[in-house]
């Protein structure tokens, strides 16, 4: 296992939980890339999305089935516009590099956001800190580790 994904261990650790990482050699790093590797719907896996909400670093932790919907984020997050972060800046924020960004572990908190869309599963999967390795979870967990604020954020 990398320093990476030692992290996102660690983190799920705080929250007494014990994540079965699983390395997929030929990569994990788009979620089309990650539902193929792992064999499940591609509304299973957790996209772990950086935006900036005004000035604000936001995480929408969004279905690979869907996309954001940039205006809904910007209302739940109760701001007035929204941006693309770069990849400098994910990394500066997360501590990990594009692909991998896990849904919690992150270098610096941020308030997250969850796609409803997720809780429909007994279990979806996401990043484990590298474009290679991801885990599984039940997204109600997922939800109360994260923190996260429940809203429709997906653009249908
Ligand atoms: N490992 C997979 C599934 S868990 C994963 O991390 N998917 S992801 O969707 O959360 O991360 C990839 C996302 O990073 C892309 O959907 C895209 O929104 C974003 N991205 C890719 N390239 C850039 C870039 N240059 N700058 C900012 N965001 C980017």
């Amino acid at each position: 296992m990398t320093d990476a994904v030692d992290r996102v261990v660690a983190a799920a650790a705080e929250h007494d939980l014990v994540l079965d990482v699983v390395e997929y050699p030929d990569g994990t790093r788009t979620a089309a890339d990650a539902a193929a590797a792992v064999g499940c719907e591609i509304g299973q896996i957790v996209k772990s999305l950086i935006f900036a909400v005004d000035d604000e670093i936001v995480l929408a932790l969004t279905s690979g089935a869907n996309r954001v919907d940039t205006d809904a984020l910007v209302e739940l997050a109760g701001g007035e516009a929204s941006r693309r972060v770069d990849a400098d800046a994910v990394r500066t924020v997360t501590g990990f590099a594009i692909g991998g960004v896990p849904p919690f572990g992150h270098l610096q908190p941020v308030r997250a956001f969850f796609d409803p869309s997720l809780l429909a599963y007994d279990s979806v999967w996401a990043a484990a800190g590298t474009p290679r390795h991801v885990f599984p979870i039940d997204p109600s967990r997922l939800l109360e580790i994260t923190g996260a604020a429940v809203g429709d954020f997906s653009d249908r």
